[in-house]
């Protein structure tokens, strides 16, 4: 197939576009780099030293002799989206390209605004760029398990079915998102559910858990394809966060109680996922939702686990609990449906089979680039406005032009 990912150089997009290559799909990438300029802007760097994206590129097509296209621009801006989908014609396009950080999101009115402006815009644009351009091309839409919070009942894949005075009707699950970020994927869901409906749009929007891991078998091909591993308060997620902890013997930063539970999964099992969805369209006017996870855990138990996985491999780690920064519901229910994706044929890798390989091992290998000042919280959801450091460091990228 012809697949354009949007989004390619970032975590997800990275690892999908050189599996999607590897199976021989015809695969382009568009990016603006908007993620490593928010790594210049926070000070912070991946702990795995990622090549600029044109020697990775140029280095897969010598190892494979597989070209992947590559487009350099703004998906918000929607000039270059459109004549971008006119010269690569994908039958399939998947939509990476957001600023994915709740904490980024909620910074200050400024980041706010600008996770949204980028976030709706982008998928906007898409939309009206595929009915003008591609009317048949299948959307890939990432989206979040965390537009739907924390609801005291079971969680279903996107919609369910409601009896009220007498009457049934199957309507769009009840979202409850806890941060500017998750609300601008419950945007998205709505507009796509809207173009589906109106345009006769095909739209998948994958509902996907926290990913963890940095290996992929295509990434593990040479240094040079190495993906990101994200540790910092504001990109780094709990479980990475908590082995490059454990791998410099910094306390484990459990937020509150640490019985926040979400659904996670692994990297291999994203790109997975995505073929899946690739290789089965949504129909002429369907908007489907897929719950994109593979296990359920809470803080506790993955603090937990990787205190044990460090053990065996000579390192202590402490459990530090700290003031929660976000609001949230630190002990509540949580059970989500998640069956649509392994009944057309996903086949989980599960957290305890590769955290030692794949995430601690990782660590260790990395541990002297960890930067410790980059993990304790300084976004705090009830102020809203940052510290004094980080000010800093945005004014000056703000100079340097940030439209907001
Ligand atoms: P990432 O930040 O590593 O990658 C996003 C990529 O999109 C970056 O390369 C960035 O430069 C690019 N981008 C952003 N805005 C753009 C724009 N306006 N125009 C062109 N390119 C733009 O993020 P990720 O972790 O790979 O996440 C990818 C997607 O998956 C996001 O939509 C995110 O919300 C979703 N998601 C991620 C996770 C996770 O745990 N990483 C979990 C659930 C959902
Ligand atoms: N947490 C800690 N300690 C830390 C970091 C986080 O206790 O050091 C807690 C948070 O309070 C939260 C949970 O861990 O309760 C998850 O936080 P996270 O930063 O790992 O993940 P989150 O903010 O939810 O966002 C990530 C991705 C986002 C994606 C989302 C999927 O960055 O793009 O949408 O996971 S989901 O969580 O299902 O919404």
């Amino acid at each position: 197939m012809k697949i354009c990912v949007l989004g390619g150089d970032g975590y997800c997009g990275w690892a999908t576009a050189l599996y999607l290559s590897a199976k021989g799909n015809d695969v382009s990438i568009v990016d603006n780099y908007a993620r490593r300029q928010w790594d210049y802007e926070l000070g912070v760097q991946t702990l795995t030293p990622i090549r600029p994206l044109v020697e990775r590129l140029r280095v897969w097509q010598q190892l494979t002799g597989r070209t992947i296209d590559l487009y350099v621009g703004d998906v918000t801006d929607y000039e270059f989206l459109a004549s971008t989908l006119r010269a690569a014609e994908p039958e399939a396009v998947v939509h990476f390209a957001e600023q994915r950080a709740a904490p980024y999101s909620m910074i200050d009115r400024k980041h706010a605004v600008f996770t949204q402006v980028n976030n709706v815009v982008g998928t906007l644009n898409l939309l009206f760029a595929i009915r003008e351009l591609q009317p048949d091309c299948h959307i890939v839409k990432l989206g979040t398990m965390g537009e739907y919070g924390t609801p005291n009942i079971d969680i279903e894949e996107g919609y369910i079915e409601i009896e009220h005075k007498g009457r049934k009707d199957v309507l769009p699950f009840p979202k409850q998102p806890g941060s500017f970020y998750h609300l601008s994927k419950v945007h998205d869901s709505h507009n796509m559910m809207f173009a589906c409906k109106i345009w006769g749009l095909r739209a998948t929007d994958l509902n996907q858990g926290v990913v963890y891991g940095t290996v992929t078998d295509e990434v593990a091909f040479d240094e040079a394809l190495i993906n990101r591993f994200d540790y910092d308060e504001v990109f780094g997620t709990v479980l990475n966060r908590f082995c490059a902890q454990a791998a410099v013997g910094h306390p484990l930063t459990v937020y509150g109680k640490g019985g926040q539970t979400r659904g996670f999964l692994d990297i291999r099992d994203t790109v997975r996922c995505i073929e899946l969805a690739c290789l089965n369209p949504a129909a002429p006017g369907e908007c489907r939702v897929f719950n994109q996870f593979t296990e359920q855990f809470s803080v506790l138990d993955l603090a937990g686990m990787v205190q044990a996985a460090a053990r065996k491999l000579g390192y202590e780690a402490e459990i530090d609990y700290l003031a929660d920064p976000r609001v949230e519901a630190e002990e509540h229910y949580y059970n989500a449906r998640h069956s649509k994706l392994i009944d057309l044929g996903l086949k989980p890798h599960y957290l305890s089979d590769s955290l030692l390989d794949s995430l601690m091992n990782i660590a260790i290998r990395y541990r002297d680039r960890v930067d410790q000042t980059m993990f304790l919280p300084q976004v705090n959801w009830r102020r809203a406005t940052n510290e004094r450091r980080r000010q800093t460091a945005m004014e000056s990228a703000a100079v340097a032009g940030s439209k907001f």
